[in-house]
């Protein structure tokens, strides 16, 4: 068995890169249209690739993720407060706070790590706008019971689904659930057009609004009609978008494969809790690795392994922790409910790495180092 250290980092993920020769091909495209931002026919293609693959019309393309949840938010006018979920990227709560919107925070679920609805339930009050919930490693939510709570309380539903491209739920794309939803297309996703990020929405009304805000406000050449920002989508993201989008199918394939030698090879081991895979006609996309550590059965606590995985040059993450309440700029928030089970993940959780260009053999050999430095791995 290979147990040796890699000679090169293993990080958590690569961004997939094509070959220079197609990047190169679309860039004689944007040198001779001498055109490189502000909706600029590569990035009016890639946006009508992407709803073509998203069977929706309804979307709009961003310079990144987390601004088009800022503006997203601020065109559909939500205010007061938003329940939402500790376990995630702080860009999700950050995009509240711009908005000047307070979070409040309720716990998670144990195997899916999504928002608990019945938590969401009992922490409506009459100021609750919104539920922000976070598709969080690519699981989706509880789309029917998330709806019913939103349905019932009058509350907007919108989607941070910034690692769910791909996702399908009922042979229908995760897009379609939810008032609202926003994707990244960030360096470190499984799609990525550099960086980026996407809003899908159901009330094609809002179109103009976002697209109005992430242009300054321009209606027209002379007609500013509110005070947006920039955050547009340029022409060398959607050209590298355009083509990550061709080669998606093989990529969440590799990616299928990986997440199977894991599974494999640790859903045995004392200790480590791997991710369930969602199930029950969901398509998933394999977005990250989580694996949890029990200190007293693993042997290690989660932080001794992550440091011990650097000695073999390995560089697996501790996505999400510390949990979002524990950062100094969200210790002043009431935490009513105790997030006992957000807090207990964010202190087991490592996510190992996971990319198209990680070969099997060492996805293998990362599940045997981990097996090694175990408890049971020591006594064999
Ligand atoms: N909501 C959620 C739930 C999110 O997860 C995110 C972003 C957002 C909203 C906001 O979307 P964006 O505004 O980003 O579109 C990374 C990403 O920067 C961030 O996009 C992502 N979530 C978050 C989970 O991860 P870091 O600080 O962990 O990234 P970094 O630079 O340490 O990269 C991780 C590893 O990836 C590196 O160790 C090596 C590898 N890497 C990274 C880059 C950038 C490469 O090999 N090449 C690269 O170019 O935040």
């Amino acid at each position: 068995m290979d147990l040796r250290p890699f000679d090169k980092p293993i990080y958590v993920t690569r961004p997939y890169l094509p070959s220079l020769e197609e990047f190169n091909e679309g860039l004689r495209e944007i040198w001779d249209n001498q055109w490189l931002t502000n909706n600029g026919p590569v990035a009016l293609r890639f946006t009508e690739e992407l709803a073509s693959f998203h069977q929706t019309k309804n979307l709009t393309l961003f310079n990144n993720g987390t601004l088009a949840l800022q503006i997203g938010l601020q065109g559909m006018g939500i205010a007061g407060e938003v329940i939402t979920t500790p376990f995630t990227f702080v860009a999700t709560t950050h995009a509240l706070t711009w908005n000047k919107i307070r979070p409040v925070f309720v716990d998670i679920e144990p195997e899916r790590y999504t928002l608990d609805p019945g938590k969401v339930e009992a922490a409506v009050t009459p100021w609750t706008t919104a539920i922000l919930a976070v598709h969080v490693f690519g699981h989706p939510c509880r789309l029917d019971d998330l709806l019913d709570v939103a349905r019932r309380h009058n509350l907007t539903l919108i989607y941070d689904a910034a690692h769910a491209f791909g996702v399908e739920v009922d042979g229908k794309s995760i897009a379609d659930y939810g008032d609202l939803s926003m994707f990244s297309f960030h360096a470190t996703k499984l799609f990525h057009s550099l960086e980026g990020g996407m809003l899908t929405f159901r009330d094609g009304g809002y179109r103009s609004t976002f697209d109005y805000l992430k242009n300054f406000g321009f209606k027209n050449e002379t007609e500013v009609v509110m005070p947006g920002t920039n955050a547009k989508m340029n022409e060398m993201q959607a050209l590298m978008g355009s083509i990550v989008l061709k080669h998606f199918p093989e990529l969440l394939a590799k990616r299928r494969e990986i997440d199977a030698v894991y599974r494999e090879k640790l859903a045995d081991l004392p200790g480590l809790k791997l991710h369930k895979l969602p199930n029950g006609g969901i398509k998933y996309n394999f977005s990250h690795m989580p694996v949890e550590i029990d200190e007293a059965d693993f042997g290690m606590s989660r932080d001794q392994l992550y440091e011990r995985l650097k000695d073999f040059n390995i560089f697996a993450r501790r996505y999400f922790y510390p949990l979002l309440p524990e950062f100094a700029c969200y210790r002043h928030v009431p935490v009513l409910d105790p997030l006992t089970t957000a807090y207990r993940v964010a202190d087991r959780i490592l996510t190992l790495p996971i990319y198209h260009t990680l070969e099997l053999e060492e996805a293998e050999r990362i599940a045997n180092i981990i097996c090694s430095l175990s408890k049971a791995g020591k006594h064999e």
